[in-house]
């Protein structure tokens, strides 16, 4: 297998884009995958200060290092879930990351630690409140990863999603017709309301294969194991079937999430732009300010429920 580009051994080949790359040609690959990602979707420009979201995992770390070698401005930001074991291990593969890498580049590394700032971590706090671990924690990411954005004056919020996390949330979205997230499902959600950092996902055009090549081929200690909470879920299950068709006919997640967003661009142009409804219908929470349609948001409900369940 030879290099597509330069002919010398190749140490990776990508099917869905019959090619075969060695290891300087195939990271110029993936950087110009999200050089291509962060210029069609307006995600940021030279100047913005990002925020990377990471876990530990490949994605977020990979996004991490490939936006400073691109030469943004990204710090990361890592929210310990307080999971026995697992916690502990990812924390620390984020903090020698930004020991590193991160140093190198003067970016800073942001901790939120549930356990400190919520109380309990996450699989106590699910208990308190009655809600399924996965659930709750998706609330609290979201808020604090949104919060953490906005109190540091962040102009961009980003995430390791890539194509196999995207293509297994359209099936889902698409198999249960939730045409309210459909509308979300974009790469780059603008800032639509003051207090909502804009959210941006720079990898949707890497599947998760190419990221873990990425990694391991740039010495990236990462995660491998999966957050323990993570076993039985939907997503993995449409992850397998998705997997299963690439395997028959590659390029099925590329055709099947590029293809959405093809045909989202090119659809008219709503009546009420997705920007026009959330200023109609988000304002402040009451308690804490952040936006919501409710009187109160729905992390500080959650939390006013944990506090009343531990008093119990
Ligand atoms: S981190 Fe949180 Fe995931 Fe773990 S508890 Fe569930 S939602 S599985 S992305
Ligand atoms: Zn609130």
């Amino acid at each position: 297998m030879k290099c597509k580009k330069c002919k010398t051994k190749a140490v990776i080949g990508l099917p869905r884009h019959n090619a075969a790359f060695c290891k300087p040609c195939f990271n110029e690959f993936v950087h110009d995958q999200v050089a291509r990602a962060v210029k069609s979707e307006r995600m940021f420009g030279p100047k913005d200060r990002i925020l990377v979201a990471v876990s530990g995992g490949k994605d977020s770390l990979a996004l991490w290092d490939i936006l400073l070698k691109l030469g943004y401005r990204a710090d990361g930001l890592y929210v310990d879930l307080g999971i026995a074991g697992y916690s502990a291990r990812s924390r620390e593969k984020v903090e020698r990351f930004a020991e590193t890498t991160g140093k190198r580049h003067q970016a800073t590394l942001l901790i939120h630690t549930v356990q400190e700032e919520e109380g309990a971590g996450i699989r106590e706090l699910a208990d308190l409140v009655n809600r399924p671990t996965c659930s709750a924690c998706g609330t609290i990411k979201r808020y604090q990863f949104n919060r953490a954005a906005v109190d540091h004056d962040y102009d961009v919020m980003a995430t390791g999603h890539n194509l196999d996390d995207e293509a297994a949330r359209l099936l889902g979205n698409v198999l249960h017709w939730q045409e309210e997230y459909l509308e979300k499902q974009g790469p780059s959600l603008p800032a639509s309301v003051e207090g909502f950092a804009k959210k941006v996902k720079p990898l949707y055009r890497l599947a998760e294969r190419e990221l873990a090549a990425y990694a391991v081929l740039n010495r990236i200690d990462y995660i491998v194991e999966e957050c323990p909470m993570a076993k039985g879920s939907k997503m993995l299950l449409y992850k397998d079937v998705l997997n299963r068709l690439e395997i028959e006919s590659p390029g099925t997640k590329q055709s099947f999430y590029w293809g959405f967003l093809d045909k989202q661009a090119k659809a008219q142009p709503a009546p009420v732009s997705m920007a026009e409804k959330d200023q109609a219908t988000l304002h402040p929470c009451s308690l804490c300010h952040q936006p919501t349609t409710a009187e109160i948001c729905s992390y500080c409900r959650m939390m006013a429920r944990a506090k009343a369940g531990s008093l119990r």
